[in-house]
């Protein structure tokens, strides 16, 4: 297989996902920046490629995947070597389930493209921008203490890392830049600082990524 390319961007939490289960699975990717300051996923070419105009999106094995869940999930069919889920239908359905709080609950309420409307057309100012932010990470992350923490281990869910893991690292590194008080989720930040004592997730963390080339110049 030829090296998988990741359309990333250093502080997309989605992307943070990716590059984490990449360097856990041990694959060598090339990152390709798309500056979502400058708006390049809006960019005709980007969005041929991807009709939503996110990232991230790897290019692996002559597929285009999109949607950071859908690439880790294929990443897991196609190295499977450390599993990132349980087998135990059970204990599956709990990851997973702690997993897509974070993807599907949380995040969405809060990346860039909603946090720009509340500013840009509904016009609020960035107090209101910033309440909204920290009232869904602080629900959010409250809720998924109390489901982890009944079966937390080292980890999330036991004593290796997790999708759970994968998907929690990225929300508090978020939550943390955006001064959201993690003294109520004493499960959370302990697995976070677990998973981040591990190459592969502190590898991953946005300040340790090395500028690659920009989206159109390589
Ligand atoms: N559900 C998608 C979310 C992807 C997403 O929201 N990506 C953000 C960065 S974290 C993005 O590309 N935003 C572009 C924008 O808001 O214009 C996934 O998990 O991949």
């Amino acid at each position: 297989m030829m090296k998988p390319v990741l359309y990333d961007y250093h502080r997309s939490s989605a992307c943070y996902r990716v590059r984490i289960a990449l360097n856990l699975k041990e694959v060598d990717y090339e990152p390709v920046t798309v500056n979502l300051l400058e708006g390049e996923q809006k960019a005709e070419a980007y969005r041929a490629r991807n009709p939503q105009g996110f990232v991230p999106m790897l290019e692996a094995d002559g597929h285009r995947l999109v949607q950071s869940l859908a690439i880790i999930d294929w990443l897991e069919a196609a190295f499977p070597e450390p599993a990132l889920l349980p087998r135990d239908a059970d204990d599956r359905a709990h990851v997973l389930a702690m997993a897509l709080a974070v993807a599907c609950d949380i995040h969405p309420l809060n990346n860039l493209r909603v946090l720009k409307y509340l500013s840009g057309p509904l016009g609020q100012p960035q107090d209101v921008r910033d309440a909204w932010y920290r009232h869904w990470v602080a629900e959010g992350l409250a809720a998924l203490e109390e489901m982890a923490a009944a079966r937390a281990g080292r980890f999330l869910f036991g004593d290796a890392p997790t999708l759970a893991d994968v998907c929690l690292v990225p929300q508090l590194y978020n939550a943390r830049r955006f001064e959201v008080a993690l003294d109520p989720f004493p499960t959370l930040v302990r697995a976070d600082a677990e998973a981040n004592r591990i190459e592969a997730f502190a590898a991953a963390h946005p300040d340790r990524v090395a500028i690659p080339p920009r989206y159109g110049e390589g």
